[in-house]
C-alpha cells in the first residue's frame, strides 16, 4: 500500500472529472456516479438511463435517490450529456432511496420506463421491492407514474428462502423489457428468483400469469440483471450470476424460453460486487455496457459506467468481453524497454509492476492506457488497460499500482513527463515532474524511478511505446 500521499487524502480530495483530455475513455460518464445502465435509441441519439449512486465513500448500502438521463448522438458515445434528473418520488408510493436498475422503451409513440424502487408495506408484513413503471411523450421530460401504484405486488412472487429472515424481499428488481417482432411485449425480472410475464398492450398491466423460469445448464446461481434483447433470430437473456457477480448469457429460439446457459460475458470486477449490463445495438455495431468502481473513491455503492464492443461469433455465441480503461474508441498501448531483448513493461493482479516476455496468453498484462490525469505540458499516466482506476505511481522514489484515492496528491504521483527518449530521440522516456533529473528506468530486472548515469542507465529509461490492441 501506498502511504505518504493517502496521509493527506482528507484535506485534498479532488473533484471527480479532475482527469484532463480523457472524454473517451471509460468510465463515459465521469462527472458523478452512475449504475445500472439500460440504454434507448431514439431520433439519432441513443439515451442512457442510470442510477445515480450518492453513498458515502464509508457507505455500507446503495444510496439511489434519483435516475440521470444522458445522451449521446449515435456516432459518438464517447461524450454523453446530461439531459434530466428523475427523482424516486415520481413513484409517491415507494420509500427510501431506492431508485435501483430500470429499462426504458419505446413504443406506439410513447415511452415506458420500467423501474425498481422499494415499496411500502402498508401491513408491515413482507413487503419489499418491487416495480414501477412510468410513461412519458419523450424519452427524457414528463416522466410520471403511469399507475399510482406498483406493477407488481410483491406478494404476488414467491421471494427466495434467505430474504425470508428480513423485513422486505428484494427478488422483485431488475425490470427488462422486451417488444418482439410480432409486437408482443415481455418484462423479465428478478433476483435469485428469475420472473418473466406478457405485458397487455397498454404496457402498463400484466397480460397473464408470472412465471418462475430455470436457465438449463446454468453453472451457478441467477442473481439479478436479467436484460433481453434479439439479434438475426435468436434471443439473448444476460444475467448476473454468484456474487460477486459475473455477467453470462443464455439463449432461446423464443423470448419466452426455454433458455439455455451459453457462458460467460464478463468475470467478476475489481473492487464491485455487482455488475450490470445493458446490449446496445446501434448503426450495426454491438455495445455492452455496464459499471464498475473505475471512478477515484468508486466501490461497492460508488459505480460508474463503461462501454466495451460486443462480438457475436459465426454461430451466433458472443464472444467474453474484458472491462478496459481505454473503451471503445480510445487507445491502447504497450512499452517496451530497450534495456534488454522483448522486455515489455507488465502489472498484475497486485501493486507490482515487472518487466518480461510478452506472452501472448497473458496479452492483458502488458497493454496500458497511457493518457494524463493532470493538464501539463507533456503529461502521462499509466493505467493498467484491463485495471480502471488503477494507477502507476512514484511514492517517495518507489513505483507501484495503486488505486486513485480521489486525492489530488494521488493524481501528481500518478503523474509523468513524456520526453524525447534519452538513448533514440525516436523514442520516449518519462521522467519526475517534481524532480525532472529521475527517470523511469529498468535497474537489475526492475522498473525504477532513478538518474541515468551511463549511456548504459539512458538505453534502460528509454522506451518504444507502440498500439496495444
Ligand atoms: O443498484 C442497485 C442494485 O445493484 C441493482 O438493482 C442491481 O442490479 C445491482 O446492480
Amino acid at each position: 500500500m501506498w502511504t505518504s500521499f493517502t496521509r493527506s487524502l482528507g484535506a485534498t480530495l479532488v473533484g471527480l472529472s479532475c482527469a484532463a483530455g480523457t472524454l473517451a475513455d471509460n468510465p463515459v460518464i465521469k462527472e458523478r456516479f452512475s449504475a445500472d445502465p439500460a440504454a434507448l435509441v431514439h431520433d439519432g441519439k441513443v439515451y442512457l438511463y442510470v442510477g445515480h449512486d450518492e453513498a458515502t465513500p464509508e457507505g455500507d448500502f446503495f444510496v439511489l435517490r434519483e435516475w440521470n438521463i444522458y445522451s449521446s448522438d449515435t456516432d459518438d458515445l464517447d461524450n454523453w450529456t446530461l439531459e434530466g434528473d428523475v427523482p424516486r418520488t415520481i413513484f409517491e408510493w415507494a420509500e427510501a432511496d431506492s431508485a435501483w436498475a430500470s429499462q426504458a422503451i419505446e413504443h406506439n409513440g410513447k415511452f415506458y420506463w420500467y423501474t425498481t424502487v422499494r415499496g411500502v408495506d402498508p401491513e408491515d408484513s413482507l413487503g419489499g421491492y418491487t416495480l414501477g413503471v412510468a410513461v412519458s411523450d419523450n424519452p427524457v421530460t414528463g416522466w410520471k407514474d403511469a399507475l399510482g401504484k406498483p406493477l407488481l405486488d410483491p406478494a404476488e412472487t414467491d421471494p427466495a428462502p434467505h430474504m425470508i429472515e428480513h423485513s422486505h424481499s428484494w427478488d422483485d428488481i431488475d425490470p427488462s423489457v422486451f417488444v418482439d417482432h410480432d409486437g408482443q411485449a415481455y418484462l423479465y425480472w428478478g433476483n435469485s428468483h428469475l420472473y418473466y410475464a406478457k405485458l397487455k398492450d397498454n404496457m402498463i398491466e400484466f397480460d397473464g400469469e408470472i412465471h418462475q423460469l430455470e436457465i438449463a445448464g446454468i453453472p451457478g446461481p441467477f442473481t439479478e440483471a436479467p436484460w433481453l434483447h434479439e439479434k438475426n433470430g435468436q434471443y439473448y437473456l444476460t444475467f448476473a450470476m454468484n456474487y460477486p457477480e459475473e455477467l453470462a448469457y443464455a439463449m432461446s429460439d423464443s423470448p419466452a424460453g426455454p433458455w439455455k446457459y451459453k457462458g460467460l460475458l464478463m468475470d467478476t470486477l475489481e473492487d464491485s460486487g455487482t455488475s450490470h449490463q445493458a446490449i446496445l445495438e446501434v448503426d450495426d455495431k454491438d455495445y455492452f455496457i455496464y459499471h464498475t468502481a473505475a471512478l477515484p473513491t468508486g466501490g461497492n455503492f460508488r459505480r460508474s459506467v463503461s462501454i466495451e464492443h460486443l462480438n457475436y461469433n459465426a454461430d451466433g455465441t458472443i464472444a467474453k468481453i474484458t472491462p478496459t480503461a481505454s473503451g471503445i474508441s480510445d487507445t491502447a498501448q504497450t512499452l517496451q524497454s530497450l534495456a534488454g531483448a522483448e522486455q515489455y513493461l507488465r502489472y498484475g493482479d497486485g501493486s507490482e509492476v515487472s518487466l518480461a516476455v510478452r506472452n501472448n496468453d497473458e496479452h492483458w498484462q502488458n497493454v496500458w492506457h497511457i493518457k494524463p490525469l493532470l493538464a501539463g505540458d507533456n503529461t502521462v499516466s499509466f493505467q493498467p488497460e484491463t485495471r480502471t482506476g488503477y494507477y502507476l505511481i512514484a511514492d517517495e522514489g518507489k513505483l507501484s499500482i495503486e488505486r486513485h484515492d480521489g486525492s489530488n496528491s494521488f493524481a501528481q504521483a500518478a503523474t509523468f513527463e513524456e520526453v524525447n527518449g534519452l538513448s533514440n530521440g525516436d523514442l520516449s522516456s518519462f521522467r519526475s515532474r517534481s524532480d525532472s533529473a529521475q527517470y523511469l528506468m529498468v535497474k537489475d530486472g526492475a522498473l525504477v524511478l532513478a538518474k541515468p548515469d551511463s549511456a548504459a542507465d539512458r538505453k534502460a529509461a528509454t522506451f518504444q511505446v507502440a498500439a496495444g490492441e
